[in-house]
């Protein structure tokens, strides 16, 4: 099946991609308990936890390559996250789980991505950037009336950058790079 032809069709396949803040072990058990305590069967799978930072959508070879340089020194924030609250956009029917206080620095993050990556050619959304980690899709709603009664606390200084793969269960992703930010030994940034 997978003829030298094939592979250069696979190489020249536009890939559907994104960038996220990606959890660690111990911060997607933990996330993944708060969605199975919100949501039950209907949330996500575990592995696919995450919080988008850019959609990039289809991105061709020369783009990706673009990209990947654009964001080669990226200047990376130590985020702390807390995780402390459920939220719910009933036009698109998700769950979602963000922080009541999402810190400055995931914004300034966010639109220093955006400068990186518009020199690229990347149009971003026009809405506004809201940090939220979906638990659930198709969800009927409401958010849960109590907040989670253990706040998650995450410390990312990464971004991600994610491949959303169909198959049959639905889009499992998958880290194809991570920028990390550059720390010194006394854990201040550099
Ligand atoms: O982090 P969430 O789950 O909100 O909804 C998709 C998911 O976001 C979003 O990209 C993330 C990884 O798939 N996404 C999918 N298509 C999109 C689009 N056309 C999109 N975001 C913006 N525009």
């Amino acid at each position: 099946m997978s003829s030298p032809a094939g592979a250069e069709e696979n190489a020249a396949t536009p890939r559907r991609l994104f960038l996220a803040l990606w959890p660690g072990v111990v911060e997607r058990a933990q996330i993944a308990e708060l969605a199975a305590q919100a949501a039950g069967r209907g949330r996500l799978r575990d592995a696919n936890l995450h919080l988008t930072l850019a959609f990039l959508g289809a991105t061709g070879a020369a783009r990706l390559a673009a990209y990947q340089a654009a964001l080669a020194e990226l200047p990376m924030p130590e985020l702390d996250l807390l995780l402390d609250r459920y939220g719910y956009w009933p036009q698109s029917r998700i769950l979602w789980l963000g922080s009541s206080r999402t810190p400055p620095e995931l914004y300034e993050l966010v639109a220093e991505l955006h400068r990186r990556l518009r020199r690229c050619g990347f149009e971003p959304e026009r809405r506004a950037f809201q940090a939220h980690i979906t638990l659930a899709r198709r969800f009927p709603g409401p958010a849960p009336v109590q907040p989670p009664a253990v706040p998650v606390r995450w410390r990312s200084a990464e971004v991600a950058l994610v491949e959303s793969i169909l198959d049959r269960q639905g889009a499992r992703y998958q880290v194809l790079q991570r920028w990390p930010g550059a720390r010194l030994a006394d854990g201040s940034m550099e």
